[in-house]
């Protein structure tokens, strides 16, 4: 592939709800650029972009790919971007670097849930629509259209519509060239005249597009409000004046998979929409700067960096200054990639989407630049995952396999993270859902032979008492010459503090100097408590009195006296289970507020407060770790993802007594 000049680049990213069809359009436009002999189909398993053994197993995008195309020497580079919501990550990087989107909206289905997400995450991008599925049954494009005026923003206009639905869909008609385009099988047209009996709609629609067109620049504005009427060449230039700003979204139609109405969308990419230097500020500024934002691991080849030259141009067998990680990297190669395919290019020019192989520490997010004049670019925010699971490695031994392996995951995933919880000793991954727990666990197997176990979250439970006791411990062995010694009386109570040590002795009826061997006893017997083997808290002791043998007396039988007071005294002294309760923070469009309130409820949440955040509400309120485990997916079914929420630990509280029984029983069980 050649190296093209930032005016003939198009970078597009195409995103919508899953299923709308992105990967099989991005196939067809392959296709009709002769890359591909053959229409792949991502029900074969055999799409350029779709090439994981994850995706090809569901059908499904899940990882972005990037898919240039050589078309009327303009080279497009397609980002297809997964469409479930357990990727977003995957979507937020690829928008990041495009400067267009291509939103497919499904004729059948019309707008759904994703695709509202998605079109607010390219607010700044201009875009174009395509109403895909065109040729399935129940198809209704004027459904469809209405469907995206109601539910997404912007000035949304038809360029073409269908001729025909369902099984007698054919083509469609061009608006601006007022002409009835008819689809071969090769993905060509033919142009005919509009069919009479259409002529009635099309008028109105034409209308339409010429006001659309007017919005492109003032003078055709001015012109067009004056009642003038605009010349073909005018619409056309405001046409393309209007999509390039993002001031109007223009709508296209066809299918995909019958690669009807692909053609047209491709010229108008080339013709219209924006190329990086009509966006970029980096027009002819230097030095480099290029963006990180995406990275594959390979156990094999070894690591993959995706970015874009944002400024500048980057070239083969250069040294590079990694500014985020302060580190210089050697350039070995740069690659323009398609889907799994690799081709060698000498450099990249600004605005250009190129891969490079090998960086020693290159990851997702960083900035290449220059040593001696390093820039700066915004950086990718990517969402925060939140649903844990523990995990363990299925064969003993595997750990140290499975910490590598995880730590080259998430490399080239940054909405996963890892952590080693202290007190319940387990490894938790946490992920943005089901779906993309099970694709990691999937993966570590596939990529790395590494077998992994998932279990339920533990819950760190605490213990502590309720009530005041005075309670004696008193270790004495008498075992042939030498005996062992130690009594003490010890007073427990309940503390604000996570453990108090306190000595009120009065008459040495405990020598001073093991006075130190009694908390460490306390200390050591804190750690597990009586009812369920949770750590003791908020407790004070005071050692006020006991006894001691001027022979048989030591350190350690004094730690064993306290630690046998402390097992008794708190077992008296009215013992409880407490729970971790955590701030929860979750924002949601206002009409799903009803719901989330009463589901929190129901949870045992305390509401504390909502206030107004942009379109949305932010409800805050207190609630047990143990009912929000899990909240990330009854949040995405009460909302249908719409819905995002942030956990923190905040202190704990006394379980109520069903939790507490059910905690006890279950630590006798285990
Ligand atoms: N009949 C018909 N089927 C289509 C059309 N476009 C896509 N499909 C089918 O719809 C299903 C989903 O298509 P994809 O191209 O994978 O959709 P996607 O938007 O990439 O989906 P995700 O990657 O999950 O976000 C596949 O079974 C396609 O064969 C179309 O125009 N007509
Ligand atoms: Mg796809």
């Amino acid at each position: 592939m050649k190296v093209y000049p930032t005016s003939q680049i198009r970078n597009i990213v195409f995103i919508s709800h899953g299923g709308a069809g992105k990967t099989s359009l991005a196939e067809a436009m392959l296709y009709n650029t002769g890359v591909t002999g053959r229409l792949g189909r991502v029900d074969d398993g055999n799409t350029v972009s779709d090439f994981l053994p994850e995706e090809i197993k569901r059908k499904i995008s899940i990882s972005t790919s990037l898919i240039p195309c050589e078309y009327r020497d303009t080279k497009i580079n397609i980002l297809d971007t997964p469409g479930f919501a357990d990727f977003l990550g995957e979507v937020r990087g690829a928008v990041k670097v495009a400067e267009n989107a291509l939103v497919v909206v499904s004729a059948v289905a019309g707008v759904e849930v994703q695709t509202e997400i998605f079109w607010e995450e390219t607010q700044n991008l201009p875009k174009i629509a395509f109403i895909n599925r065109m040729d399935r049954e129940n198809a209704n494009f004027e459904k469809a259209l209405d469907d995206m005026h109601n539910k997404l923003s912007g000035t949304i206009v038809p360029l073409q519509i269908p001729i025909g639905a369902e099984a007698d869909f054919k083509g469609v008609v061009d608006l601006l060239k007022m002409k009835a385009l008819i689809f071969g099988s090769d993905g060509k047209y033919r142009e005919e005249e509009i069919p009479a009996e259409m002529m009635g709609d099309i008028e109105t629609y034409k209308e339409q597009l010429v006001e659309a067109a007017a919005e492109g620049n003032d003078d055709l504005l001015s012109k067009y409000l004056e009642g003038e009427e605009l010349s073909d060449d005018e619409i056309k230039a405001g046409i393309a004046e209007a999509a390039s700003k993002g001031a109007v979204v223009f709508v296209f139609c066809g299918s995909a998979t019958s690669n009807i109405g692909v053609l047209p969308v491709m010229d108008f990419i080339v013709d219209c929409m924006a190329s990086p230097d009509q966006v970029a500020e980096g027009k002819d500024k230097e030095p480099l700067a290029a963006l990180v934002f995406k990275t594959n691991a390979d156990p094999y080849i070894g690591r993959l960096n995706f970015l874009k030259v944002v400024q500048s141009k980057l070239k083969a067998d250069s040294v590079v200054y990694n500014a985020t990680k302060e580190k210089e990297e050697k350039i070995n190669g740069l690659l323009v990639m398609r889907g799994k395919e690799q081709q060698a290019v000498p450099e990249a020019n600004t605005g250009d989407i190129v891969a490079v192989a090998k960086l020693a520490d290159t990851t997702t997010g960083d900035i290449l630049t220059i040593k001696s004049n390093p820039q700066e670019i915004e950086p990718i925010e990517f969402p925060v995952p939140n649903l844990g699971t523990a995990i363990e490695p299925k064969a003993k031994g595997d750990e140290d396999k499975l910490g590598s392996a995880l730590q080259k995951l998430m490399e080239e995933d940054p909405t996963i993270s890892l952590e080693k919880n202290v007190e319940t000793k387990q490894t938790i991954l946490t992920t943005m859902g089901e779906s993309h727990s099970d694709i990691i666990i999937e993966r570590l197997n596939r990529k790395f032979g590494v077998e992994v176990k998932t279990a339920e979250l533990k819950i760190p439970y605490r213990e502590t008492i309720r009530g005041q006791v005075q309670v004696e411990g008193k270790h004495k062995k008498q075992s042939g010459g030498h005996g062992q010694y130690g009594h003490v009386w010890l007073r427990l109570e309940p503390s604000e503090e996570e453990f108090v040590f306190g000595e009120a002795l009065f008459g040495g009826s405990v020598p001073k100097q093991y006075v130190p061997a009694v908390e460490k006893g306390l200390r050591e017997a804190l750690p597990e408590g009586v009812l369920a083997g949770y750590p003791v808290t908020n407790l004070k002791a005071t050692l006020y009195d006991g006894s001691y043998h001027s022979v048989d007396s030591s350190e350690m039988a004094f730690k064993l006296a306290a630690i046998l007071a402390f097992k008794k005294g708190v077992e008296q002294a009215n013992p409880a289970i407490l729970e971790p309760i955590c701030n929860i923070e979750v924002e949601i469009p206002e009409q799903f507020m009803g719901d989330i309130i009463g589901d929190l409820n129901s949870k045992r949440g305390r509401v504390l407060g909502m206030e107004p955040k942009g379109k949305n509400q932010v409800i805050k309120a207190q609630v047990p770790y143990k009912e929000v485990l899990r909240y990330s997916i009854d949040l995405k079914a009460i909302t249908q993802g719409r819905g995002k929420y942030k956990l923190e630990f905040d202190h704990y509280e006394e379980a109520p007594p069903k939790v507490a029984e059910e905690v006890i029983a279950k630590a006798k069980r285990d």
